[in-house]
């Protein structure tokens, strides 16, 4: 039987190719920044004018589709997950590491039907790097098949992480603390690259051996979600329980063993939901 989302994944990467050139092109120019919740939370007329890009190229083909864009949602539309179609669109994944030319800018778009998700794709613009992958067939970066390490050893591993300032002091705390949990275990190293759709691909091509963030968003997680699960990783919430896309957090792992040692060691943050708060 004929995949029944293939030619929509086939539009996904064109699309998300021409939104890299866009990115790329707008990174030779002056960059206006504005703030959004806060004075660390950013935003340019790129990240706009991409996921305008993307999302009219895509309801050409499929007008019946939804849509969950951190911009749309930025401007007010709703953040629900349906049974619909979806598209969930970060249009500028790493905004900061974007603003200061830090080379790890990506766009990421995974597509759920059901809430499930059925395929994801990751462009790392500056490096030139596409992943894709599709519920079933596996992970690729730019054609070539990828895997996680396989590392079932935390003491062996090196972990990504994303540290933000936040405004709630409790919350700033903990997230300080569980980075010193994790380092004295102790573990090979920490690493922050600045956007999570790059994280989970880094370790779905074994650069890293595990992700875990609390805080992000669906337009954060749901692209790389998809390449990490078919790279052979593993997935789950930061309670160690089943990852939920609107969770706003997530560890992924190349083991295992791995993702529920930091589940383990982190204490959890009250960080809501995209779907409800
Ligand atoms: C960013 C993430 C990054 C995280 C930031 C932010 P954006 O996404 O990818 O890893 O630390 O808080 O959520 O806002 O650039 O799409």
């Amino acid at each position: 039987m004929s995949d029944p989302w293939q030619e929509c994944l086939d539009l996904c990467v064109e699309v998300t190719k021409k939104a890299g050139e866009m990115i790329r092109e707008a990174l030779q120019k002056d960059i206006a920044v504005m703030q959004k919740s806060s004075p660390v939370d950013l935003v340019t007329e790129t990240d706009q004018r991409v996921e305008q890009l993307i999302i009219s190229s895509i309801k050409e083909k499929f007008p019946a589709h939804s849509f969950i864009g951190e911009e749309s949602v930025a401007a007010g539309a709703a953040s629900v997950l349906t049974d619909d179609p979806t598209w969930i669109i970060d249009p500028i994944d790493g905004t900061t590491n974007f603003v200061h030319r830090f080379p790890f800018v990506s766009v990421s778009i995974g597509f759920t039907v059901k809430k499930e998700i059925e395929f994801g794709v990751v462009y790392s613009c500056i490096e030139d790097k596409m992943y894709t992958a599709r519920k079933g067939k596996g992970a690729f970066c730019n054609g070539a098949p990828i895997k996680v390490s396989g590392q079932e050893d935390i003491s062996r591993s090196l972990v990504l992480t994303e540290m933000n300032f936040d405004k709630d002091p409790a919350r700033f705390r903990t997230m300080l603390a569980n980075v010193e949990s994790i380092l004295t275990i102790p573990v090979h190293g920490i690493r922050s690259p600045g956007s999570a759709a790059v994280n989970m691909c880094l370790v779905a091509c074994g650069s890293a051996d595990a992700y875990y963030h609390m805080g992000i968003h669906c337009w954060d997680m749901a692209g790389g979600a998809a390449v990490v699960t078919e790279a052979g990783g593993v997935i789950m919430d930061i309670s160690g329980g089943p990852f939920d896309l609107m969770s706003r957090r997530l560890i992924v792992a190349s083991s295992r063993a791995v993702a529920e040692r930091i589940a383990k060691q982190v204490a959890e943050l009250r960080v809501g939901r995209d779907d409800t708060d």
